[in-house]
């Protein structure tokens, strides 16, 4: 079917979301989510100046000739707004085939693996006494895994601390808020979390954690260590990984399990990871890393090495991302976990789909395509508004990553 007519919606209901449509000749549409945190309207503008422009007339089915031709087409491969925008037109024309095909796009990809896709929550806290409450909740809803942040005793912020209990939303209006860090006190604080979660609830649910890229490689593999009594599912962005090689010096000191790669582009961000054996979780996702073809390819390369999904689901990831991303998991032999952070209902609303969470599960009916939609009308109540990440300075001043 001949692309007619594509166009970007970008809607604020609670947060900044970039969604692209495609129209073919018939009626069908799809959409993609195209929502880079804090950097939206450069994906917006590269959809709308430089992509959509070459879609039009195109055969819609013809999904990885349309990805080559934007990969290899652009000259200026990967990074995170062109990969972004490449997602999104790959996850608008799966859709459209599967609306096509009267199938959802789980079947398209070979079929359901599983009856359900295993999901994370993030239970938070300003201290760990409210953190260990909150593992508490999340139990109570029906949760197998469950990932643990707390406040750190002397620092004022730390990351994953939500202001409520079900919503945790980093980015905020307004210039970026400056916090201050200090890995020496959340070094000294961690294990601690850990030990007073395994003993209020034993050892029944998966704990995850999230280091958010905060540790050198040696800190990291100490806190890998201090961590093995606790039994972690795995310690997430336990150190920046555009160096792979900081990997190695990690996994030679602890065994518990390593997952990063939520702000990966490509495989070859995650080629020497994967190859040598460095992580057991990648966290790409469909947003920021090509689209379903694309994260296809990871996955499947990942599986040689016994490497297993889990893709990165916060609440910047829009429903469109999280309908594609259960389509993905249910499908991908791989699957390892999906993060699911949980989006307010003005974001649900604007967004109908076609998947709920169940027992620890996020489950997804028959429906043909992506099994999401976008409500133009209702997105168009809420206007864009400029938000950003918050950035992160040691005491002394100096920069580091947040
Ligand atoms: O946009 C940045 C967030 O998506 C990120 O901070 C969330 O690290 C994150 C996670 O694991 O959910
Ligand atoms: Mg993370």
């Amino acid at each position: 079917m001949k692309i007619e007519r594509a166009y970007t919606i970008v809607t604020c209901p609670g947060r900044n979301f970039v969604t692209l449509k495609i129209v073919t000749g018939d009626g069908a549409y799809g959409v993609g989510d195209a929502t880079l945190n804090g950097r939206e309207l450069a994906v917006k503008a590269y959809l709308d100046e430089h992509v959509i422009p070459c879609l039009i007339g195109r055969d819609s089915r013809t999904i990885e000739d349309i990805w080559q031709y934007l990969y290899r087409g652009a000259y200026w491969r990967r990074g995170p707004v062109t990969m972004a925008a490449i997602a999104a037109v790959d996850m608008a024309l799966w859709d459209i085939k599967g609306k096509h095909a009267g199938m959802p796009v789980y079947q398209l990809l070979g079929g359901r693996s599983r009856h359900g896709v295993m999901v994370y929550g993030h239970a938070n806290g300003r201290d760990h006494g409210e953190a260990v409450e909150a593992v508490g909740r999340y139990i109570d809803m029906g949760y197998k895994a469950i990932r643990v942040q707390s406040g750190v005793p002397g620092l004022d912020k730390a990351y994953g601390v939500a202001k409520g209990d079900l919503y945790y939303e980093p980015a905020a209006k307004g210039l970026p808020d400056e916090e201050i860090w200090d890995t020496s006190l959340y070094l000294r604080h961690t294990p601690e979390l850990f030990r007073k979660v395994r003993d209020a609830y034993g050892y029944d649910h998966h704990l995850l954690h999230d280091g958010h890229h905060r540790m050198t490689p040696i800190e990291a593999a100490r806190l890998g260590k201090d961590l093995e009594p606790y039994r972690l599912f795995w310690l997430e962005d336990a150190t920046p990984a555009e160096n792979q090689e900081a990997f190695r010096l990690i996994r030679q000191h602890t065994t518990t399990p390593l997952a990063v790669g939520e702000i990966f582009n490509s495989i070859w961000d995650c080629k020497d990871l994967i190859r040598e054996q460095l992580i057991d979780y990648i966290r790409a996702a469909v947003v920021h890393a090509g689209g379903i073809t694309h994260l296809r390819r990871i996955a499947d390369f990942a599986s040689v090495y016994q490497v297993r999904t889990g893709c990165h689901g916060a609440t910047d990831l829009s429903p469109v991302c999280m309908a594609a991303a259960v389509n993905f998991g249910l499908w991908v032999p791989n699957f390892g976990i999906q993060e699911y952070m949980r989006h307010t209902p003005e974001t649900d609303a604007v967004f109908p789909h076609n998947y709920w969470f169940e027992a620890g599960f996020m489950m997804m009916d028959e429906v043909p395509g992506l099994g999401v939609d976008i409500d133009e009308r209702l997105a168009a109540k809420y206007p864009y508004e400029r938000a950003y990440l918050p950035v992160a300075r040691l005491r002394d001043g100096s920069m580091w990553n947040w």
